[in-house]
């Protein structure tokens, strides 16, 4: 069987068909994914239903695996991160982030496979950050080309919500101290592609550090509306087993929290990349 890609919206985001992902990847498939993670920069596939192992496995083959700090994975498949709702408070997912940019070589991209799913809600947004860019004058994007920001993972995730427990709050004290804020351009060159994204989020950018708090805090209120405009984004309605694969270095996501308390669980392997530039 052949692959098939069917885009979503002009911004990014397509559904690959064709494919079992509980099956190892030949380089020839490796390679079709690849190159369509940086055509669509957000893959969805359907109901795949692969094993915690699979999802490790797959996510492997495209790079080292990061293990957060933060929140729990599987002991047994610690590559793998669970996401709850009936573990922990997930509301720090409804911002747009750009997962873990507090470390100097934020993530190149996530593989998210839904296991458990309210009846409706619970539906995940990406946006495109290299449409995103595109979208901003030539006269903005110049003033943004020079500037750096500071990227802190205290914004998402403060003390209050993840040092509930002594061994919580020990792992949160850890945390704190290995991971001090750290600094990414403004606007980010893909390694592969060459294309210019926008590289803030509301999640963890805290600051332009060239400007001033309040030249600062102006801007990155602008380029966060910006961002989230239904224009650069996918909307993606999550079925059982579905796995979306994004490329974390120019994209940016939002889970809509609007389905407590029914309980929903997703699991994500992360991994890793390379220092922006
Ligand atoms: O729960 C979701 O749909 C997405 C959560 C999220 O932000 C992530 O997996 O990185
Ligand atoms: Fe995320």
């Amino acid at each position: 069987m052949s692959l098939t890609f069917t885009r979503l919206t002009p911004a990014l985001g397509a559904i690959v068909e064709g494919i079992d992902l509980s099956r190892p990847l030949s380089d020839g498939l490796r390679q079709s994914i690849s190159d369509a993670l940086l055509a669509h920069q957000v893959l969805f596939f359907r109901q795949q239903h692969i094993s915690a192992e699979q999802q490790r496995d797959f996510a492997a083959g495209f790079g080292d695996l990061h293990i957060h700090p933060i929140y729990p994975n599987i002991d047994t498949v610690p590559q793998i991160m669970v996401l709850d709702t009936a573990r922990n408070d997930l509301r720090d997912n409804a911002i747009w982030h750009t997962d873990v940019t507090f470390i100097q070589t934020p993530p190149l991209g996530s593989v998210l496979v839904a296991r458990k799913l309210p009846e409706y809600g619970g539906d995940t947004l990406w946006a495109s950050g290299t449409a995103a860019y595109a979208g901003l004058s030539p006269s903005f994007q110049q003033l943004l080309h020079g500037l750096t920001a500071t990227h802190d993972f205290t914004k998402s995730f403060p003390l209050s919500r993840f040092g509930n427990t002594p061994e919580a709050l020990a792992r949160y004290e850890d945390t704190r101290r290995s991971t001090p804020p750290v600094v990414h351009p403004v606007i980010r060159t893909h390694p592969e592609t060459g294309q210019k994204a926008l590289f803030v989020s509301d999640g963890f950018t805290t600051r332009i550090n060239e400007l001033t708090p309040t030249e600062s805090d102006a801007v990155l209120a602008l380029l966060f509306a910006h961002f989230a405009k239904p224009e650069y984004s996918v909307r993606w309605r999550w079925q059982d087993g579905d796995v979306a694969f994004w490329d974390n270095r120019i994209t940016q996501h939002y889970a809509v929290d609007d389905y407590r308390p029914a309980h929903r669980i997703m699991h994500r392997a992360t991994i890793l990349g390379d220092r922006p530039v």
